[in-house]
Order: structure tokens, then sequence, then C-alpha cells
């Protein structure tokens, strides 16, 4: 092995970002032009009117799901005002992560979980922790009963595509199907899940449709599940090598907010998000056509040099962080609350009852993005956590 540190992303874009700030890259014949520095990324992801979110459903997304959804994401895949309505019936119910018995449950299942590993010793984290964390805490959000994870974890880290490979329209329509038959028995049978409560929210006047209720569903489901995983993933490797930051988690717990807003910065979870142009348009002094694509490059973003000091390094309590990895303006992300607790209590509870992870193995997740390669976690990690106690 080398002795490159497994829990150190490098930014494949650093070199393109200075020199003239985008890249391009093909995706499914449909290219992309990638803006790479903060303050570009932040303009445009504002200016709605020009790059548009509610393209066909699945374009702003990359690698493209044109292919493989029908279904037109919501929130996510619609531009204001529609979208400020929508996201008005939603907002409430994922603040839900505030409060304190949900965050006491939440405790719970993280705590189980890290003793369940504990156990064990060796472990591969992915598959046997990590991912039924996950699960689990998105029963709390869509407040169901917890033994639905099962099927959830039954399903493999990405909801769309097999392991390390191309999106997978079989793989997709489990997920659809399952949201379908969940939507069905909550129309027939109301509860108190987040099924019941879309079905019942009135929407310019009138109830929201199977089909919309289905859009929030499906992105609840695919939005934050390698998203969380990874960001997870990355932050236990990171400790496996940073012993002392532990540590110092431990003796100090006030700085752990600022260690999860740092570690969504490094880590960039989601690298980068469409937009579809809608006139021709100009950026980087770079023209680019309507009906084209643009990305936002978050990852690339947050390692700017121009706002963030030492970039590349993980400052655990970094004063002033104004990252976007979980994006910026009206589409930022609607699971962030959910997102921030599933992180900072497990380090929380990983600074309390763990004292040392070693490292075994490890197989790294790497992105194809054109020219650029980028690392956003593992495929395989195996570690052995050992007790504080
Ligand atoms: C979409 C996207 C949302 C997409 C905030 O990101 O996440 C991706 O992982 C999904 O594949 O469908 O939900």
């Amino acid at each position: 092995m080398s002795d490159k540190k497994i829990s150190e992303l490098s930014c494949p874009f650093g070199y393109t970002r200075k020199e003239k700030g985008y890249g391009e890259m093909d995706d499914q014949n449909d290219p992309v032009t990638m803006l790479m520095r903060l303050k570009d990324v932040r303009k445009t992801a504002h200016n709605w009117q020009t790059f548009q979110s509610a393209a066909e459903p699945g374009r702003i997304v990359i690698p493209s799901e044109v292919n493989i959804r029908d279904t037109r994401q919501i929130p996510f895949e619609v531009d204001p005002p529609k979208h400020t309505e929508y996201r008005a019936l939603v907002e409430a119910w994922f603040k839900r992560p505030l409060e304190a018995e949900y965050t006491a449950k939440l405790t719970r299942q993280i705590e189980k979980a890290l003793d369940e590993a504990l156990q064990k010793g060796e472990l591969e984290v992915i598959s046997e922790m990590i991912l039924p964390i996950q699960s689990k805490a998105l029963t709390l959000l869509l407040n169901t009963p917890e033994s639905e994870a099962e099927t959830w974890i039954s399903w493999g880290t990405h909801v769309f595509r097999s392991e390390g490979e191309a999106l997978d329209a079989k793989k997709a329509n489990v997920l659809y199907d399952y949201i379908d038959k969940e939507l069905d028995k909550a129309a027939e049978n109301p509860g108190e899940d987040l099924y019941s409560v879309l079905l019942d929210s009135d929407f310019e006047g009138r109830k929201l449709t199977k089909e919309e209720a289905k859009g929030v569903m499906v992105l609840t489901f695919a939005g934050g599940r390698d998203t969380v995983i990874n960001a997870l993933t990355n932050s236990l490797a990171y400790f496996a090598e940073h012993p002392e930051s532990l540590l110092r988690i431990k003796n100090e717990p006030e700085i752990v907010g600022k260690a999860v807003e740092e570690f969504i910065r490094y880590f960039s979870p989601l690298t980068h998000m469409g937009r579809v142009v809608t006139e021709d348009t100009v950026v980087c002094e770079h023209a680019i056509k309507a009906n084209t694509r643009i990305s936002l490059v978050w990852a690339s973003a947050n390692r700017d040099e121009t706002v963030f000091e030492n970039p590349d390094e993980i400052v655990l309590d970094r004063k002033i962080n104004p990252h976007v990895g979980f994006g910026f303006s009206h589409h930022k992300c609607l699971g962030a609350t959910h997102a921030r607790q599933i992180l900072k209590i497990f380090i929380q509870t990983l600074a309390a009852k763990v004292s040392s992870i070693e490292i075994i193995d490890h197989k790294d997740n790497i992105e194809q993005l054109g020219e650029y390669q980028r690392k956003v976690g593992f495929h395989m990690l195996k570690l052995k956590l050992n007790s504080n106690s």
C-alpha cells in the first residue's frame, strides 16, 4: 500500500479551476460544461431562469437518469414559483430531525450499530454497519416501522445501479415498485408516515397526486442514500487515520458541529449537479448554447483556494466555512438537517465508544468524469474497531 492516506480525497479540478474556471465532459452524448469556482457556482445556482432544474426528469443528474425514470423528483426537478410551493409542503417535515424524540431514537440506533460493530471486531463497515445506519435512520425520517429498513438494506448501497456499474433500469424499478405499493397502502389506510402526509397535502387548491407524492419519495430514497453512506464511511476512515482527532472530539464535544460542516466540505458527497441552459449564454468567458447542460461542481467549489484557507486540509474546527456541500440557493438539500444529525451523532458516539480503528482492507470508489477522476468513497472498507472500555 502507498503512503497516501485512504481518507485523503485529492481534488482533481484544481488546475482547471485556477486556469479557466470550467471543464467539459460528455455524459451519454449530452455534454456538460462544469463550473468549478465557488463564486460562479453560487451565482449560477441562484439563476433558475437561465439554468433550470425543471427539464426532462433525470436530465439534471449526472450521469443522466433520463433512460431509467419518468417520475419527476419533487421539489428537486421543479423551478420557482412552483418549487417554492412544493418546498413549503415538506419543509417542516424535514426539520423533524431537530426534535428531541427523533434525536433520542437516532442516538439509540447509532449506539446499537456501533456496539454490534465493536463486538464483531473486524467488519466490512459499509454493508455491515453504515448502510444499516442509513436505512434505519430513514425509517425515522419517513416515520415508518424500523423493520422496513431490512428491505432497503437488501437493495445495496445505490438504488439506481448495480455495484460499481452503470445505471440499471431493472434495479431502479425495484424502488419505484416499492414506492407505488407503499403509496397505495397509505391511500387505502392512512397513517402517520410521510406517504400518508404527502397524499393528504393540499397543493394549488387540490390534493397532491400520487405521481407527485412518488416524486418526493423517490428523491427522499435516492438523494440521501449513497451521499450519506459516503459521508459516514469517509469520516470513519479519517478517524482511523487520525486517532488524535477522535480524542479531540471526545475532549471538546462542542466542536462537533464545525467538524460535521468540515467533513461535508472536504468529502463533498455529491460531486456536482446539473442544470439545463434555457438561452444562449456565457460563463467564464465561454459561450454556452441553449438546451445544453452545465454542472455546478460542489466538490471543486468547496476547494476553491480564493475562499478557503488550506482548502485541501481537514481543519476540524474551521471557523469560516461557506461550503456548498449541500448545494446552494433555493435547491439546497432538503435532507440536510437529517444528514447533519446522523453525522453528528455518529461522530459523538464514535468518540465516546471507540479508542482506535485499524484499517484492514479497502477498495476505492472512483468516479470518472470525462478527463477527471474523483474518489468519492469506498466500495469496500474493512476495519477493526477497538473499544474505549
Ligand atoms: C437524485 C439526486 C439528488 C438522483 C441531491 O441529489 O441524488 C442522486 O443520488 C440520485 O441518483 O436521482 O435523487
